[in-house]
């Protein structure tokens, strides 16, 4: 019996769909953005879609309208549609893991009835969302206080991967809607500085841990999770104490009381959410005691109204399945093998970061669902930095470099923090770098310019680098709901082409199991021998020695 509903009839590549669109490519590779535009002064209005508030344009992509044509015919070809019903329905698409990617239900109307082996999850849902919302404006109101009569002053997240990058997304892009007289810090890394720097100064009379895991054995989590109970005890000297200023995130209610925190102070969440996909369930709690419930639940809605437009919109008009099927364009068809991330926006200085997970993590896979090696690239590259500092350092190998980097640019509207004419300085940037790159300069222009000859070809810029424009009204937490979602869709809908297993991460599981076998080694003093290969061994036998001669010169005791 197939655990897959979904058999594909024969290999992507030799499908008539790909092998067309590899014909098209070779029909068209020739013809450049500036021809292209050259020839259809209506092609700015005409490739662009609106969705759920946002405005996608497309038309500095090195496609024509029958490239779309065909990757429409992918998309059907392929079962796109078939496969996101499957994902609203709550079916196991995550095959490996024998489990639905169900996010979509966390931000479900209270009405809709959306089951996983029969069960209605949206009642769970809201039942959860409305206990987070009740926590939240406690702490924001100064009625929860910590054991000493103090108010919550500092909110500290405690997560890694999933558990972290959401919400510290999150928290920096509605910033500007948070609670200011709350301080919000985030504990990732297993790197003990981490936690030194984000607790320096504060007062654990005044500050509530937020310990945010799915299974609740991650390794980096329980370690930091034990040095802010260790730095808690140390002012407050009584475990009960411990009540007031922890609570846990957790899917896993055993481990969870086993580290010692009440389940009473644990909210819950639900195999059918992937970390990477948890930021709206109680995941997202600090960006609730951020923002408010309310506000919350506007970032919800947003999310909500992408999904109903990916769902329910011809592809045509349909952002995240046009983003996903452009990135399956420009990574197979044109091999760019890397997208770079480009938000206009201080407030998203993160965004590229969770997207790196988001993407990454889901689609950087090299079988297919019927485990079968694939002979084609999946997931691109995401990396990215806000706008205009990349215009200083990396832009340049964008615009003349030897890589094809296709490019995301996100821009807004209205400014946040209105200064002077800086909005209009900054979106003249983000325009002009998207006509740059597609229409670069030619040696004509070069020479008009009064440019010597003999520096002319440093000076040409082929152009011809495609990108797509993402723009919305204003950043709000219903704007960056919208935003999340159609990149979450998009990495779906290019998962679905590649027919891989989006929602799984065996890479991550192995890093866990890796650090598990390595560190006694590290940390033992009678230097055990070791058994890796003749480079890593090498490596560990020297940061044993230097370990050692930096506890003699700093009297580190090796306590
Ligand atoms: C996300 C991954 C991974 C995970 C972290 C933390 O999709 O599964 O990044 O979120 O490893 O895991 P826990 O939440 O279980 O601590």
């Amino acid at each position: 019996m197939s655990i897959y509903p979904f058999v594909r009839p024969q290999p992507l590549t030799s499908s008539p769909a790909w092998k067309a669109l590899q014909a098209h490519q070779q029909a068209i590779r020739n013809t450049s953005l500036r021809q292209l535009f050259a020839d259809d002064p209506h092609r700015g209005d005409r490739l662009a879609a609106e969705g759920a508030g946002l405005y996608l344009d497309y038309a500095k992509n090195r496609i024509t309208d029958e490239t779309l044509g065909l990757l429409e015919k992918l998309a059907e070809q392929c079962g796109l549609h078939q496969h996101v019903e499957a994902m609203f329905k709550g079916k196991k698409i995550n095959i490996t893991e024998q489990r639905a990617a169900l996010h979509i239900a966390l931000r479900a109307a209270a009405d809709e009835q959306i089951s996983v082996d029969g069960r209605n999850v949206v009642p769970d849902v809201h039942t959860t969302l409305a206990r987070m919302a009740e926590f939240s404006e406690q702490v924001r109101s100064g009625a929860w206080l910590g054991y000493t009569g103090k108010r919550i002053r500092n909110v500290i997240n405690i997560g890694i991967g999933g558990s972290a990058l959401g919400p510290v997304m999150a928290y920096e892009a509605l910033r500007h809607y948070s609670q200011r007289d709350i301080d919000f810090r985030f504990i990732s890394n297993m790197d003990a500085t981490d936690f030194t720097e984000a607790t320096r100064g504060l007062d654990p009379e005044e500050t509530l841990f937020i310990v945010c895991s799915k299974t609740f054995v991650t390794l980096e989590t329980l370690t930091n999770a034990r040095a802010a109970r260790e730095w808690c005890l140390n002012k407050l000297g009584n475990k009960e104490a411990l009540r007031r200023h922890f609570v846990a995130i957790s899917t896993n209610a055993e481990e969870v009381s086993r580290f010692g925190i009440d389940t009473a102070e644990m909210f819950g969440f639900w195999d059918w959410v992937g970390g990477r996909y948890s930021i709206d369930s109680a995941i997202g709690l600090s960006t609730m005691i951020a923002i408010g419930p309310a506000r919350f639940t506007e970032m919800l809605n947003g999310f909500h109204a992408m999904d109903l437009h990916f769902r329910h919109t011809p592809l045509r008009q349909n952002l995240p399945a046009l983003m996903g099927l452009l990135a399956i364009w420009n990574t197979n068809f044109l091999d760019a093998r890397t997208v770079a991330v480009l938000p206009y926006e201080q407030y998203l200085a993160r965004f590229p970061a969770y997207l790196q997970q988001l993407t990454m993590e889901s689609n950087g896979k090299h079988v297919t669902l019927a485990g079968t090696t694939v002979d084609y690239q999946t997931g691109p590259i995401y990396w990215g930095e806000p706008g205009t500092n990349g215009q200083h350092s990396f832009y340049q190998l964008i615009h003349q470099g030897t890589h094809l980097i296709s490019c995301d640019f996100i821009g807004f509207c209205q400014a946040l923090n209105p200064l002077g004419d800086q909005h209009d300085e900054l979106m003249a940037n983000l325009f002009a770098q998207t006509e740059a790159l597609a229409f670069g300069k030619t040696r004509e222009q070069v020479a008009a310019e009064g440019i010597p000859d003999w520096q002319a070809p440093h000076r040409v810029f082929e152009g011809n680098r495609p990108s797509n424009t993402i723009l919305a009204e204003r950043l709000t937490p219903y704007s960056l709901g919208t935003l999340v979602a159609l990149y979450e869709h998009s990495v779906f809908t290019q998962g679905v082409i590649w027919n891989i297993d989006s929602f799984d991460q065996w890479g991550v599981e192995l890093g866990k199991q890796l650090a598990k076998r390595t560190s006694p080694e590290l940390e033992s003093t009678d230097d055990p021998p070791l058994k890796h290969d003749s480079s890593t061994n090498a490596l560990m036998r020297r940061y044993r020695s230097l370990k050692k001669g930096a506890a003699m010169a700093t009297g580190y005791d090796g306590d």
